[in-house]
């Protein structure tokens, strides 16, 4: 695994656009913010990933030398987490989400002058590469070969078509190499991306209220506890010794009565946490994804009562990429692409060089501004106290 992030990934193609019918009913149970006990007993009894220490100690030079010049720092969470079903993991449960609002967020809050930790699952779409790569083409396309000068050299360039546009996306993502302005930190499953949240929302107070949580990744509401996870790949019928040697005793298959029954718990809800002990002065953004419109605003609500934070922003599978809504104590406020750019906002697998309008362009400045409003807020109040 990588922290330095400067390799363009080249994963699967995930399915980012499932039709509303197949979609899944996240009517679920509606669980309590965790507490203190529960996090004692989640962080004791499942493994920390193994490169916690590695990843706290690189966080913690990145949020130093941004603290040194007074510079706000955003970690961006992107992308689903996986729940293994072995320890040896060969089945895992996952999600839909690809990284696009993430990695697209992170490109708008570097062009705002944050300096961001980009917490992603591996292979997600990242900032900048993410022009690239995930999309209905190969990055080949976007390449040509330079008609040759007579030498045997071969020379490969940007097609014509694209070089204005991949030039300024590639002179941002120098900058940021360049600054140090982007660290990227993969994880996997749910359990790493605790792990993770937890050290890195500790590092970052030094930071204060210049710290914003923008927590976009698509978290798994359910897990295989440690205690409770099979070892070994999970087999699709019994074993039994004979003679000192394994032997396959009763095969599953269709009439034999044999289920796969997995037994999940829930993960307890972190965000309280987050809020109260591991970052209480950072101002703290969740997303909520829901597939029934008539519940979003609901659930919106209700997230932002029970965790007490700053900013829920809600959206529906199907309508993510072009509207959102803002709910905060005070208002519910929708950001919407004009109308005309509704149906372009995904280009429906069009090979097209010119960029899709984006939702985050509008998302971005106004978690900015009221960070900023957030900000001043605190620093007024300390002075008059
Ligand atoms: O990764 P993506 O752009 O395809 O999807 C983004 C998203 C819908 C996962 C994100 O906007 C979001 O709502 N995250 C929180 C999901 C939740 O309710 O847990």
């Amino acid at each position: 695994m990588s922290a330095d992030g400067s390799s363009i990934n080249t994963a699967h193609r995930t399915q980012s656009s499932p039709a509303i019918e197949n979609a899944i009913d996240r009517s679920a149970p509606t669980f309590t913010a965790a507490i203190e006990k529960d996090e004692t007993t989640y962080f004791d009894t499942n493994p920390p990933p193994p490169e916690l220490e590695e990843f706290s100690r690189i966080a913690e030079e990145f949020v130093n030398l941004h603290c040194s010049h007074q510079r706000r720092v955003v970690l961006v969470t992107s992308g689903g987490t996986t729940v293994p079903l072995e320890n040896q993991t060969v089945r895992f449960i996952d999600n839909f989400s690809a990284g696009t609002r993430g990695a697209t967020s992170a490109e708008y809050f570097l062009e705002a002058g944050y300096a961001v930790i980009f917490l992603h699952r591996q292979f997600s779409l990242l900032p900048y590469s993410r022009h690239y790569s995930h999309s209905t083409n190969c990055f080949l396309d976007f390449l040509a070969e330079a008609p040759t000068d007579g030498s045997s050299r071969n020379t490969i360039v940007a097609r014509d078509e694209y070089a204005a546009e991949m030039i300024s996306v590639l002179r941002k993502y120098k900058h940021a190499k360049r600054e140090k302005l982007l660290l990227l930190l993969p994880f996997t499953t749910i359990t790493s991306y605790l792990f993770l949240l937890r050290e890195l929302a500790m590092k970052m107070r030094p930071l204060g209220g210049k710290a914003l949580f923008y927590l976009a990744a698509a978290v798994s509401d359910f897990f295989v506890p440690r205690e409770r996870m099979a070892e070994h790949k999970i087999q699709s019928g019994e074993f039994a010794e004979k003679d000192g040697e394994m032997e396959f005793v009763n095969p599953a298959g269709p009439g034999s009565g044999k289920k796969l029954i997995i037994d999940l718990d829930p993960v307890p809800k972190f965000l309280k946490r987050l809020v109260e002990s591991w970052a209480p002065e950072g101002m703290i953004v969740s997303f909520k994804l829901e597939t029934d419109p008539k519940l979003l605003i609901t659930k919106c609500n209700m997230a932002l009562k029970r965790y007490s934070h700053h900013l829920v922003i809600g959206n529906l599978l199907q309508t993510r990429k072009y509207e959102v809504v803002f709910v905060d104590q005070e208002s519910t406020t929708w950001l919407r692409l004009p109308q005309n750019t509704k149906g372009e906002a995904n280009s429906g697998g069009k090979f097209t060089a010119k960029r899709d309008p984006e939702v985050e362009a509008l998302i971005v400045p106004e978690v900015v501004r009221r960070h900023g409003a957030l900000i001043w807020h605190v620093v007024a109040a300390t002075r008059s106290s």
